[in-house]
């Protein structure tokens, strides 16, 4: 009994040159799709309660009005910071769980940037730790055991006996940070509220995953629990990140403006609503202790590299991760992949990696292939051809593992088993298998505490890179998501597999009509017909009848507690936050509260470190796997720290042009929690995309860390070939990308070494400018580059600001023309389709390596170096080599490059020699014309200079530079 798949119409590869059509119409598409015949689970078993989240109740218990506060008593300085103990100041309020009525308030003061304040119950029965704290492996400390000498924090601390408020100030001006004051503690074993005041018009960033514009607003709430939903707008999504930044602005005496950023870690990862109102902010968690970690800055690159060297530096990624990636739920067979491979090819369009959805799986198990459409003959001689031509291969691992038919001798499913003999299950609360619902049919789910599990799982990646010679791994579902709510399967493993409670894209009722924005605009006559289709499937819709019908299901009971001080309510606890899903339920799509780790643990504190600890686990199988090479993975459920192992990309957004600029919002929030590898699913996941937005977006993402196409079953097509415009936009974008690597690898040094950042908000490069705190639809790579997108349907312009005033420079990509700041105001640019506006700020020096169509083949290639003079005539820069895969290497180099005074010097640390030559030299902002050249004492011939654009160009530099341009130092004067 094994899966058919049903090939799609319109996954059939695009056999001529590429169209310019806007799009195919999807109305054939998904008519001839059908599901294998299972049972299909009803559509209740993902239903759950339905809540009123304490955020939409008017009724709401005010724990401010009802509760009594603390007093601060045994107030003693101890190394490195002060202690205290806290006593309930009257009666219980017990409004959303039971008082804590001793407390210890542990303030230690970290390296001078940090300082880290616990507030945790005086005492901790053993069994119920984790209800407040969260193990140290799990998640990081921010300050450790090191005692430092508070005279030397940058930070005050404040504390107010009785009442119990506390204050953190920045000592160098006096401001006030954070504070209690007026507002009281409320620490109960399923509830956690304090509250800041903050200044008026306060620029608050971070807080996610949420998908929302770059600065937060100042009448807002955010929901962090982990959750597999698409990408609504203002609701929480697939990681936590309790981290804010706020950015303040001083007027100093001479009327110009000085920023100052801190920042506010909250390492509590239980469900929390964050409240953001005209003046203050609110956090209310339902557990765990109050753990925050203040950075002092004073710039946002200050604070973020802080916290992310407090969570964890990020993963060094491996070079041809920089490169283009492409995927699609819905490559059938191997030859799907093949021709997507080839058609890349015959388009000209570099590809780098070639990706697997869930397609490939046998029947959605993990760690199989389907034996007839991805058998292993056709895709290990398919992995050989792209390994041998430097390409690569990434597949998609879900986190739900098949429970096979105990009925069913056929049924049999090693992987599993193997995990029942490590013991490697979460489990109900008597000890029973945690039996959820996903792709494959009913599933456990591997419990990251249970001593056994790293073994299995490194074994079984190990086995299955024996079969299927993958080069990194795509995590997904690990929020974690079920189908269903509690454990569904308990009773019901006999009729697995069984289909989910939905129908899939494609799928008759289903099927994927959407287009973006404004598609009736430019495309009249496929609208048209999908708007027909639209009405056609809602009539469908309407006479629907499953081929083969819902079972019925035994449904497990899930009983309410009283809760009490040593019993916590689990399944519903008495704080709903605002949870996106049905009725706020916590265990709606979602393996539940109550699911029962090995150390005692249960779901309801860990839920949002599942995903984490997951990545963890894989990276180090991968370690094994690749023996010593750097682990990829993309994961879709993150916390702080699952950078030091993974990047993630956006998740399942639209085909629609706000998410294509929301996306830029999204990119630097990750790069504001330590993710730097981070892209979206380009050209769109969800709904048909069309060629214009698809052209745009290609060139867009071009400019993110991690440039990947992703598109959902049974969708038009979107590979960049499909549309003659795609086509030539992705290659000029990515002809860029390519040049640029080797910068962009560079940076990642940097973020992996010291926290910095690879993609950048407008205002923290710069961070007095307060005309940038709202700024995201314009982005900057790194230190050099800008990239002002075109993110409008039908636009052939876009605006942008050019931020450092009067004597900043910026030089257009292309042209090489300088310009201005422009002093907080927009400025028009001309982008008909296929253009973006990219600049280099002056001051900055590129290195720059011809772009081939592997990254393999570019890291062979000349370089050219780009001098951007600033308008004092100086640029600095920087390149780190190495021999881009091995987590350890044995030999590097760092060269940097200066320019000052006509004069370019190239030195070099580090032992690592390479042969590739110079090709040319490009100095921009040269105002006069040079009398001569010189390479070191040589003299040069091969140059040229035009007044008009000021630019000086150098040819012909192979010779001078044989045997390697960066295995020696060098210098070139004008
Ligand atoms: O419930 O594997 O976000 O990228 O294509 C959908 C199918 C499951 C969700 C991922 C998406 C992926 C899809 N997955």
């Amino acid at each position: 009994m094994r899966a058919v798949a049903i090939a799609i119409a319109s996954t059939l590869l695009c056999a001529g040159p590429a169209t310019t059509q806007g799009a195919t119409t999807a109305t054939t598409a998904a008519s001839s799709t059908s599901w294998r015949s299972i049972p299909t689970l009803p559509s209740d078993v993902n239903k759950g309660r339905k809540l009123l989240a304490n955020l939409e109740d008017p009724n709401a218990k005010d724990a401010q009005r009802l509760c009594p506060g603390y007093t601060a008593i045994n107030i003693r300085n101890c190394p490195g910071g002060l202690s205290a103990r806290l006593v309930l100041s009257g009666a219980n309020c017990n409004v959303y769980g039971t008082d804590i009525d001793q407390l210890d308030l542990r303030v230690l003061f970290g390296p001078e940037s940090r300082l880290n304040v616990r507030i945790l119950p005086a005492e901790i029965p053993e069994e119920q730790e984790s209800w407040y704290d969260t193990n140290e492996d799990y998640l990081t400390r921010t300050v450790k055991g090191v005692h430092f000498n508070p005279t030397n924090s940058h930070f005050g601390f404040q504390l107010n006996s009785s009442p119990f408020e506390f204050s953190v100030v920045r000592k160098s001006t006096g401001d006030i940070l954070f504070s209690t004051k007026g507002n009281k503690l409320v620490f109960e074993n399923q509830f956690l509220e304090f509250r800041t005041e903050l200044p008026e018009k306060y620029n608050l960033y971070g807080l996610g995953e949420v998908m929302h514009s770059i600065r937060l607003g100042n009448n807002y709430n955010r929901t962090l629990y982990a959750t597999d939903v698409n990408d609504p707008l203002d609701e929480n999504l697939y990681g936590s990140h309790p981290f804010y930044y706020e950015h303040r602005y001083a007027t100093l005496e001479d009327g110009s403006k000085k920023g100052y950023a801190h920042g506010v870690y909250l390492r509590n990862l239980h469900g929390q609503d964050i409240l953001l109102r005209e003046k203050s902010l609110t956090w209310r968690t339902i557990g765990g202790m109050v753990d925050l970690t203040f950075y002092s800055g004073p710039t946002p690159t200050d604070v973020i590299a802080d916290h992310v060297k407090a969570v964890g530096l990020p993963a060094m990624q491996q070079y041809w991760t920089l490169g283009f990636h492409q995927c699609r739920w819905g490559y059938y067979n191997v030859s799907d992949l093949e021709g997507v491979v080839e058609t890349y090819r015959d388009f000209n369009i570099p590809l780098e990696t070639i990706w697997s959805d869930i397609d490939y799986m046998d029947q959605y198990r993990d760690w199989t292939n389907d034996p007839v459409t991805y058998s292993l003959n056709a895709f290990s001689a398919f992995l050989d051809k792209i390994h041998e031509n430097g390409q690569h291969f990434v597949p998609i691992f879900d986190a739900g593992i098949y429970i096979p038919n105990p009925n069913n001798a056929s049924d049999a499913y090693s992987y599993y088993d193997a995990g029942i003999a490590a013991d490697a299950y979460l489990k109900n609360p008597n000890g029973s298998l945690y039996i959820g619902a996903v792709w494959p049919g009913f599933t456990v789910f591997p419990d990251w505490s249970a001593p056994g599990t790293q073994d299995w799982w490194t074994d079984s990646f190990q086995k299955w890179h024996k079969e299927v010679e993958y080069d990194g791994i795509w995590l997904d579902m690990n929020e974690v998501s079920s189908f269903c709510v509690g454990s569904c399967g308990s009773k019901n493993i006999t009729q697995n597999p069984v289909h989910p409670p939905f129908s899939l894209p494609g799928e008759p009722g289903n099927l994927i009509l959407d287009y973006p924005e404004g598609f009736n605009n430019t495309n009249a006559t496929e609208a048209t017909s999908a708007t027909a289709a639209i009405e056609a499937r809602n009539s469908a819709n309407a006479a629907k009848a499953a081929a083969v019908g819902p079972m019925s299901m035994a449904m497990p009971f899930v009983s309410q507690v009283t809760p009490g001080v040593d019993i916590r309510a689990i399944n519903y606890p008495p704080y709903v936050i605002n949870h996106v899903q049905n009725g706020h339920d916590l265990a709606v799509h979602a393996a539940s509260p109550n699911a029962t780790h090995s150390d005692g643990s249960l779901e309801y504190d860990m839920h949002n470190l599942w995903g984490h600890l997951e990545t963890k686990a894989t990276y180090k199988s991968l370690l094994k796997v690749f023996r010593g090479k750097r682990p990829f993975i993309i994961s879709r459920s993150t916390a702080p720290g699952t950078g030091a192992w993974a990047g993630h990309w956006g998740g399942d957004n639209a085909s629609k042009w706000f998410y294509m600029a929301l996306s830029i919002p999204q990119a630097l929030s990750f790069s504001m929690f330590g993710i730097p590898m981070f892209g979206v699913d380009t050209c769109g996941f969800n709904g048909n995309t069309d060629m214009e937005l698809c052209a745009r977006w290609m060139q867009l993402s071009a400019f993110f860390p991690f440039y990947r196409n992703h598109n959902v079953l049974s969708a038009i097509p979107q590979e960049a070939y499909r549309w003659a415009a795609v086509a030539d936009a992705s290659r000029t974008a990515m002809a860029i990308r390519y040049m640029l690597l080797p910068y962009i690898y560079t940076l990642f040094h940097h973020a992996h070494t010291a926290g910095a950042t690879v993609m950048r908000a407008l205002s923290w490069e710069f961070p007095d400018d307060e005309s940038l705190v709202e700024i995201d639809r314009q982005f900057m790579l790194g230190p050099a580059i800008m990239v002002a997108p075109v993110l409008d349907q039908s636009a052939n312009y876009t605006n942008a600001t050019f931020p450092g005033g009067e004597n900043e420079k910026w030089y257009d990509w292309y042209t090489h023309e300088a310009r201005n700041g422009s002093e907080g105001k927009l400025v028009d640019l001309k982008a008909p389709l296929g253009h973006i506006p990219v600049f280099i700020r002056g001051g900055n020096v590129l290195a720059l390596q011809h772009p081939a169509y592997t990254t393999a083949e570019s890291r062979k290639n000349p370089w050219d170096v780009l001098v951007a003079l600033d308008s004092e005539g100086d640029a600095s820069g920087d390149l780190y080599l190495d021999d881009g895969e091995s987590l350890v290497q044995e030999k590097t180099a760092f060269i940097t490059l200066e320019a000052t005074n006509s004069l370019l010097n190239i030195s070099r640390k580090g032992q690592l020699t390479s042969t590739e030559a110079l090709s040319s030299v490009t100095i921009l902002g040269v105002s006069k014309k040079p009398n001569q050249i010189r390479f070191g004492k040589a003299k040069l011939d091969n140059w040229s200079w035009r007044e008009s654009s000021q630019v000086l160009k150098v040819r012909g530099l192979e010779g001078v530079t044989k045997g390697g341009v960066w295995s020696k130092e060098w210098e070139l004067s004008w």
